[in-house]
């Protein structure tokens, strides 16, 4: 996609997950091989303290020459205990000498070769004490708590946005959720008014580009503690080839982010960040995303009880979305078989189907249906005129004489709807004959919205020199949506979908009568 000159696609062909460098506040070791016999092959240049030896001596050395002495013996018997998992996990907190307490981690990626690497993080601790599992337990039970005694989405999201406050101090905490094209809205906060208020804003789709938002479904978890940080490059041993890639971090917890996004924090005026991903039955619904005024680190404890609160709230969220599409679609179901009593009843028999026009209405939750069959034409509720719906239905017929079509922008696809007064910017058809251009079709009404956005979407990026660059203001920005209606849900297009195919039957065995009373 392009907006004016600038190309948004160079912002999702960025290789976020392999960028060379790691965050200074901690320390990377990659390891050859899994077991004892394991050699350091990269580190961070910083990496120093944890070694037993000058980074350049120490690069090529086996683990327990390389290692400094403080951690080897804890990292060795962590590596012997089995084989080490694709994702981080706590091997010990330790203390090193004149770098202060860490917490080490570790994690394993296949190199180019598909053998494993081990990747041991050292985050620093320091001042977090507090932070560890012990204090963390009594809050996260609390939260849970919480949680379980709320039913409402709303009251759900609040709840969360509060709790991980509660846990992690930052000074605002959003819940930022995702919509059909991943523009995404705050839909719950919790701040102590340092930073401004982003309830209900909408923000473009192109502020977590496409890779993104795949690694941050596979990766639940991304601390940004000093926004104003230099990466910390890592090194290789000389023996890797120079052309290889670099690192795999999709996992790392010290992972250096994205350039353009150390911008945007900036423009934002938020030096450091969290967010945690909520995933919603495997598929990115929203994040968690946490701001400070000022550098903040956020410990490995508090990070995995904020991930625990937010995969809690997914799945309170999902038990709530799947039993309101239940009764959703069971009372779609008893609506769909009144109409099919009906026109079994009905002579013709297509004539059941706007008997009852409250059934036919309610049956799409629509404001306007219309019944085209065999060029006749019936009206119910608040739909274009009949010739209007005839030059719809022959625009139908034209693309390819689809079975079901669907659109929350019909004035979009198809300009003629603009002239109907409003009364389908919402459509919803099914072609109920092989034979003829027959439909059933239900409107929906305009709905006009305002939608507020944090700041103008037609502008994600501004041309920094050379250097792709974020938008530099977050102003509300007003957008009026015109020509929208409410979309249609699944329940509605899937009951739809099943009671076309029950009046084609009914189609079919009139077509199969009428050939048997003729011979
Ligand atoms: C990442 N963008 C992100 C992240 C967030 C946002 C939350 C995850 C990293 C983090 O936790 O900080 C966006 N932050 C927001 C939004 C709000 C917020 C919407 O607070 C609203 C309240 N960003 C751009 C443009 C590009 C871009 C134009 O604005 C592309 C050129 C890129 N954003 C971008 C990239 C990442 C990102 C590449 C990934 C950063 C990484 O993990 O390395």
């Amino acid at each position: 996609m392009t907006v004016g000159d600038l190309d948004l696609d160079a912002c999702s062909r960025e290789p976020i997950h392999r960028p060379g460098s790691i965050q200074p506040h901690g320390m990377l070791l990659a390891f050859s091989g899994s077991d004892a016999g394991a050699t350091l092959i990269q580190a961070s240049t910083n990496a120093a303290p944890a070694l037993g030896l000058p980074l350049e001596q120490a690069l090529g050395q086996p683990l327990e020459r390389a290692l400094h002495p403080q951690i080897s013996t804890a990292v060795r018997s962590f590596l012997a205990a089995g084989p080490v998992p694709s994702r981080p996990v706590p091997v010990a907190v330790t203390e090193l000498p004149g770098a202060g307490r860490h917490q080490l981690l570790a994690h394993t990626v296949p190199d180019a070769a598909g053998n494993g690497v081990v990747i041991l993080e050292l985050e620093r601790l320091d001042g977090m004490e507090t932070d560890l599992l012990d204090h963390v337990y009594p809050r996260m039970r609390e939260a849970l708590e919480r949680l379980d005694a709320l039913n409402a989405p709303a009251d759900l999201l609040n709840c969360a946005a509060q709790e991980v406050r509660a846990l992690t101090g930052f000074d605002r905490v959003l819940i930022y959720r995702f919509d059909a094209d991943w523009h995404g809205t705050v839909v719950a906060e919790d701040g102590n008014g340092r930073l401004p208020s982003y309830m209900d804003l909408r923000f473009p789709a192109s502020d977590i580009p496409t890779q993104a938002r795949e690694l941050y479904r596979l990766n639940r978890q991304r601390l940004i503690p000093d926004a104003g940080y230099a990466p910390v490059p890592l090194v290789a041993m000389p023996s890797v080839p120079a052309g290889a890639p670099p690192l795999d971090l999709s996992f790392s917890v010290l992972r250096s982010v994205s350039p353009v996004h150390v911008q945007y924090m900036r423009n934002m005026e938020t030096a450091s960040s969290m967010s945690v991903s909520i995933l919603l039955h495997g598929a990115l619904w929203g994040l968690v995303s946490c701001h400070h005024h000022e550098p903040k680190a956020v410990s490995y404890a508090v990070r995995s009880a904020c991930d625990l609160i937010a995969q809690i709230l997914s799945v309170r969220i999902a038990a709530v979305e799947d039993r309101r599409d239940a009764e959703h679609r069971i009372a779609l179901q008893s609506i769909q078989a009144r109409l099919l009593a009906a026109m079994a009843q009905a002579d013709p028999f297509i004539a059941g189907l706007t008997e009852h026009p409250d059934d036919l209405l309610r049956f799409a939750n629509a404001s306007g249906a219309a019944v085209v069959f065999e060029r006749r034409c019936t009206l119910v509720g608040d739909t274009p005129t009949e010739e209007q719906v005839r030059g719809l239905v022959d625009w139908l017929a034209a693309q390819g004489e689809p079975e079901q079509f669907e659109t929350d922008s019909l004035p979009a696809l198809y300009p003629a709807a603009a002239d109907f007064e409003g009364k389908a910017a919402g459509l919803l058809a099914i072609a109920v004959s092989k034979l003829h251009a027959s439909y059933v079709l239900w409107f929906r009404p305009e709905v006009v919205r305002t939608v507020r956005w944090g700041g103008d979407p037609r502008k994600p990026l501004d041309r920094d020199g050379q250097a792709l660059s974020p938008r530099a203001s977050f102003e509300t920005w007003k957008e009026t949506v015109r020509h929208r209606a409410l979309p249609w849900t699944a329940a509605e297009r899937d009951t739809a979908t099943a009671l076309r195919h029950a009046v084609i039957g009914i189609v079919l065995r009139k077509a199969e009568e009428l050939a048997a009373l003729s011979r």
